[in-house]
């Protein structure tokens, strides 16, 4: 597969405008798609947070099988760590976070209490694109305060959000990193729609993803298209049979791969393929 990047100049600015923020900052909330933590983690992201107490969100819960989480958040949880799994789209499902980070800051809260003074925590929300870092912030507030979409790249600029007097947030755009040193990762970080489609050709994309997903859980391609995969079976052969039951083809009935393949990578996007972990 051809390289994939996605390192637009907003990035870039976004990074810079998160290191000068980081200082102010209490905590960070990292949020990873769970069905890709480990991909998620931006080695640009996760050097800006090293001296700050993290805890991690794997978002997107509803779409994985939340046993297979617990090695993720083992791995996740260390002095200054702790790793969650939420469904940010489920009303409320913040609280935790919320308990979490007054408990992370306790200490704080009690010397400023001692004092005689109030204190809020200022929390910065931080991922790569599309993990659900608005979505996360909106649920805090019980309300719409910043843009969502379906899609990489919605949020342009950071944004501060007080959710009430003890929390303010920080949205903050998807980041990427410059070179992705690993393809499984760059990939990954493709399927789950963390990088543009259209810096992508989308049909090689659905073609190492079916490749991807035969080793992991073959009976899922099987269950949601009706075809049989048999063992060896070439990934083009497998793509055709899904053209030909999704009825994706062209005038002279040639195979429509393009649009089959939006269909494939729309469906794991959506759910639709099952509960499917990548990493
Ligand atoms: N199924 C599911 N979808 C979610 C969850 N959280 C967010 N989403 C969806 O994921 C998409 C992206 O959400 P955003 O909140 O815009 O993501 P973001 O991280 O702010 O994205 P950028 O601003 O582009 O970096 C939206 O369609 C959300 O509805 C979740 O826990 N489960
Ligand atoms: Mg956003």
């Amino acid at each position: 597969m051809p390289p994939i990047q996605w390192f637009p100049g907003h990035m870039t600015k976004a990074l810079r405008e998160m290191e000068k923020e980081i200082k102010n900052v209490d905590l960070i909330f990292y949020c990873l798609d769970a069905r890709a933590p480990l991909s998620c983690l931006n080695p640009k992201l996760s050097n800006l947070a090293k001296n700050k107490k993290i805890i991690y969100v794997l978002n997107k819960s509803d779409l994985v099988d939340e046993r297979n989480l617990d090695k993720f958040k083992k791995m996740l949880t260390k002095d200054n760590s702790i790793a969650i799994s939420i469904n940010s789209v489920e009303s409320n499902s913040t609280k935790i976070l919320y308990d979490k980070a007054k408990l992370l800051l306790k200490d704080k809260f009690e010397q400023n209490k001692a004092k005689g003074l109030s204190y809020s925590i200022k929390a910065m929300v931080v991922g790569v694109p599309n993990v659900g870092k608005s979505t996360l912030i909106n649920n805090f507030c019980k309300k719409a305060k910043t843009t969502t979409g379906n899609k990489p790249g919605v949020t342009k600029g950071k944004q501060w959000v007080a959710v009430d007097d003890c929390l303010v947030l920080l949205d903050t755009p998807g980041t990427l990193w410059p070179s992705f040193e690993n393809e499984k990762t760059a990939k990954n970080l493709a399927y789950i729609g963390s990088i543009k489609d259209n810096v992508l050709d989308i049909t090689d994309l659905a073609f190492y993803f079916i490749k991807d997903l035969v080793k992991i859980n073959k009976k899922a391609l099987e269950d949601r298209y009706e075809i049989t995969i048999k063992q060896n079976q070439e990934i083009i052969e497998i793509f055709d049979d899904i053209c030909l039951k999704r009825k994706c083809l062209l005038k002279q009935g040639e195979l429509d791969y393009d649009r089959c393949a939006t269909l494939i990578l729309d469906d794991f996007r959506k759910g639709r393929l099952g509960k499917i972990v990548l990493d």
